[in-house]
């Protein structure tokens, strides 16, 4: 679980050399994309952490509230902030200094390992994506796409958010950008019919990947979850172990309720791994500490952006020390 650990900050991690000269330095674009809540947690944990202050009760107190107003969420913090507290007592450190390390080390530890989000044998395998209206899930579905056409799979869309007809049509430009088959209903179409199709679609085209989108109107809650639930049985009915990943899309700006929102959906489909989306635009990036240890699936991709190319694996060690890493500091 600690692996990659303190890497260095002049150890480049593999996903960031692989990445290099293709798109220019990874590291820089994500901690680019972290600006704000960097903003906000570092330079306040920096004050506290960085002037050799005494380790005692007043300190951690106040790195529990830069945690939560970073939006790490109050359980997250009390459990991250108790397996300080024991390291501290364990290593019988007593300078702020010495903090930094058990802080990013903790912090790895609740985020779990790195999953990434990876096509396996089945084919075609398929992504259902879930998730809150707004969320990011029709923009995050096109990043997908894009990357996975790129890596020289077919890859087929279902539309199956057929709420509005703006949905479809948004749907439509995203696939034609990447590059990707979309099947369609029409508006008001039985979303359930719609992936039922696609699915026999995809397996005629012979799709490597198949991705459907979905409505995600929270205000119809229960007939919302119950259509999703069946779109989830009609999959699994119509191709060996589908929905193969369902992924929650949740928006990063939005905080703590994001997290409620997702127990919902996980009720309806178990969720096997999240996207935290518009990580670019808030200073709530803390949200993504707690996702794991809240909803039981492993954050796999963040978005960091609009563009088509603005969608990363999530790393671990990548993101904790983009945190802790001021923007004119060089790795
Ligand atoms: N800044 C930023 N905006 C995003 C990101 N992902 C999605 N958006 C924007 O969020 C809005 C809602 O996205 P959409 O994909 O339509 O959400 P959906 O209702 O869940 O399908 C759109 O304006 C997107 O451009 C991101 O990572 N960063
Ligand atoms: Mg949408």
């Amino acid at each position: 679980m600690l692996r990659n650990l303190l890497k260095g900050r002049d150890n480049k991690s593999d996903i960031e050399s692989d990445a290099e000269g293709k798109q220019g330095n990874w590291f820089n674009r994500l901690k680019s994309g972290l600006t704000k809540t960097r903003d906000q947690f570092l330079s306040q944990m920096s004050g506290l952490l960085r002037v050799g202050r005494k380790i005692d009760e007043d300190l951690m107190e106040e790195i529990e509230e830069i945690l939560i107003q970073s939006d790490v969420g109050v359980d997250t913090t009390l459990v991250l902030m108790d397996n300080v507290r024991e390291r501290v007592k364990a290593e019988g450190l007593s300078d702020s200094s010495e903090l930094e390390s058990v802080l990013k080390s903790e912090i790895l530890n609740l985020l779990g390992e790195d999953v990434p989000l990876e096509i396996k044998d089945e084919k075609p395998y398929t992504i259902l994506v879930l998730g809150v209206n707004g969320a990011g899930k029709t923009t995050t579905i096109g990043k997908l796409a894009s990357r996975f056409i790129t890596d020289g799979q077919r890859v087929v869309v279902a539309a199956g958010d057929t709420f509005r007809a703006a949905a479809e049509d948004q749907l439509a430009i995203w696939c034609e950008r990447a590059g990707a088959e979309l099947i369609r209903g029409g508006e008001r179409a039985e979303p359930a019919a719609v992936v039922f199709d696609a699915i026999h679609a995809a397996k005629h085209r012979n799709a490597d990947v198949l991705i459907v989108d979905t409505a995600g109107r929270l205000h119809t809650k229960k007939p919302l979850m119950d259509e999703l639930s069946k779109i989830g049985r009609v999959m699994t009915k119509a191709h060996t172990g589908a929905p193969h990943e369902v992924l929650l899309v949740i928006d990063g700006t939005v905080g703590q309720n994001a997290l409620m929102q997702a127990k919902i959906f996980n009720d309806a489909v178990p969720i096997t791994s999240v996207a935290v989306t518009k990580l670019d635009g808030t200073a709530k990036g803390g949200i993504v500490i707690g996702v794991n240890a809240e909803i039981g699936a492993p954050v796999k991709l963040i978005g960091i952006g609009e563009k088509i190319d603005d969608l990363r694996d999530f790393a671990g060690a990548d993101f904790v020390e983009a945190l802790f890493t001021a923007e004119t500091e060089d790795i």
